[in-house]
């Protein structure tokens, strides 16, 4: 990805449907077509109103004081990242080259998952668990608050969770931690290899 402004909605990879029945059709037509629309519709009136930002690769903007550029960037970005790497339910397994990365830097595989629902489960109010690398290559886990994104740190991420509300709370409205269990069904983890080899 290295959009620049003016910013398009990016279609999704796959039906409204696609990932039933983890994440149900209408959640994500109103997660993609309404709130992902607004960050980007947002994020042109913000970068519209700042001139010398309109030729910045949009990773350059997650750090902006500007709040609205900040937060808008943020969140166009990691949405089109949520959106690549996940597809329909059952479809997943973790590669060889993945899963002798993830039992370098974290044991198991299960242990590596565990950390990642404590660490979307501590998240207070809204935010993102990601799988992240830094430039060693070394896997770690982290979250971030609202839109931020890990790249900010130098972490480079190869999975990400949406833990606002509004990525599950038609279906799953307070249980956030069914909502993380049950997402792991639609993890594209071809996908997740391909950025970890990347
Ligand atoms: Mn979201």
């Amino acid at each position: 990805m290295n959009k620049m402004y003016p910013y398009d909605l990016e279609k999704l990879p796959y039906p409204h449907e696609a990932l039933e029945p983890v994440i149900d059709a209408q959640t994500m037509e109103i997660h993609h077509d309404k709130h992902h629309q607004g960050y980007v519709n947002n994020l042109n009136k913000a970068v519209e109103e700042h001139r010398e930002l309109q030729g910045k690769p949009i990773e350059e903007l997650f750090a902006s004081d500007i709040p609205a550029v900040k937060n808008n960037a943020g969140g166009v970005w990691n949405h089109d990242f949520f959106w690549g790497i996940m597809a329909s339910p059952g479809r997943g397994h973790i590669g060889d080259e993945l899963l002798t990365a993830l039992e370098k830097d974290f044991g198991k595989v299960e242990e590596f998952m565990a950390i990642f629902e404590a660490e979307a489960m501590a998240r207070f109010g809204s935010g993102w668990a990601w799988l992240v690398k830094d430039k060693s290559g070394k896997l770690s886990v982290m979250s971030t608050a609202n839109q931020d994104n890990p790249m900010v740190e130098g972490k480079m991420p190869i999975l990400a969770l949406d833990i606002w509300e509004h990525a599950y709370y038609l279906k799953y409205q307070n249980r956030r931690a069914d909502y993380v269990k049950a997402w792991w069904d639609i993890v594209n983890w071809e996908k997740v290899e391909d950025l970890l080899k990347s």
